[in-house]
């Protein structure tokens, strides 16, 4: 049985890796993951500046996942870059992913200029989808905003892209945003990001969960695989082949990271479980997952890759 899988020309021995945002923020985490079962790590979303992000309690375990208001805490691009750089130094054969944020639209290109600038050859993922920093809307639900950002975007940059994008829960928005997507050379899209602004409440004190934003945070985890489930397929239905699709959401078992991958995900990120869990959640889910494939005959992802079955 092989779990190799590819996003454009880059090759990973397997599909499980990180989200941005959990176990990325240092050195010493992403070391950590490098060294980790995961095929492949991404840093945490990473800005122009330095962030401490919001006010904790920022962060609490849901019964089937997390909520989170994090704010977007990272040690600033430049950080990021140099750590890119260094590791790619040392490991050529060890593809990776930047993730970087913009607070304002131009933030990403001068942002892009940076890393076209760098020696860093591997995936930049510009996260569009972040609905947690007070006062920012989630740039990637405005289609002309985001079609304004890709354009000044790829004028100055020309290494491989991603694009984070928050879930869509209309079929007119899937296909508003495809066409957009559809004219830009794009390497790869990542859906979903959190289920933006959602409310949990400790029913022993009524009060909310997290501090910031009036207790409104992303949700992560189990809330969350329908809609990624459904992101991806429906992106998938949408794309021109050539734009691969990372499956985020709601990965708590080897059969989530199936089903992503039947929807068309070509890579598979967890965020929830990772925090939960730890680092043995990679190993973890890379034999369920090869249980899954076994259970239905399949001995490659190309196997079972984007062939949901539907009702007819
Ligand atoms: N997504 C980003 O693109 N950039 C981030 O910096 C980021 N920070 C996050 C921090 C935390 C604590 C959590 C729980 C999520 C964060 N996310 C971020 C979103 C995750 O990458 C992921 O898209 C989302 O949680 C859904 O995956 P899950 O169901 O496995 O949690």
């Amino acid at each position: 049985m092989t779990l190799t899988t590819h996003i454009g020309s880059f090759e990973f021995a397997n599909p499980i890796m990180n989200a941005s945002g959990v176990h990325c923020l240092s050195a010493q985490d992403l070391d950590e993951l490098a060294a980790s079962a995961a095929g492949s790590f991404i840093t945490k979303s990473g800005t122009l500046e330095a962030r401490v992000g919001n006010p904790a309690p920022r962060y609490a375990t849901l019964p089937y996942g997390s909520i989170n208001s994090m704010g977007l805490p990272n040690k600033g691009l430049d950080y990021y870059i140099q750590y890119a750089e260094k590791f790619q130094a040392a490991h050529p054969d060890q593809p990776f992913f930047l993730s970087v944020a913009g607070m304002a639209p131009s933030d990403y290109v001068t942002m892009a200029k940076q890393i076209q600038a760098s020696s860093f050859t591997g995936l930049t993922e510009f996260n569009l989808s972040c609905p947690n920093v007070p006062g920012k809307p989630q740039v990637a639900y405005d289609v002309e905003a985001t079609e304004q950002i890709l354009t000044e975007l790829f004028k100055v940059f020309n290494k491989p892209a991603g694009i984070k994008l928050p879930p869509y829960f209309d079929l007119a928005q899937f296909d508003a945003m495809a066409a957009v997507l559809n004219r830009f050379p794009i390497t790869y899209i990542n859906s979903i990001n959190s289920l933006g602004n959602g409310l949990m409440i400790d029913p022993a004190t009524d009060t909310t969960l997290v501090r910031p934003k009036g207790g409104f945070g992303g949700i992560g985890g189990a809330y969350a695989k329908p809609i990624a489930l459904a992101n991806v397929r429906a992106f998938r239905e949408r794309l021109r082949p050539e734009i691969s699709i990372v499956g985020t959401g709601g990965v708590r078992n080897g059969r989530d990271v199936y089903e992503l991958i039947l929807c068309g995900a070509s890579m598979v990120q967890v965020a929830t479980t990772l925090q939960e869990e730890g680092l043995g959640v990679f190993p973890r889910l890379l034999a369920e997952l090869q249980v899954a494939m076994a259970e239905n005959g399949h001995t490659s992802l190309t196997d079972f890759q984007g062939q949901l079955h539907t009702i007819t």
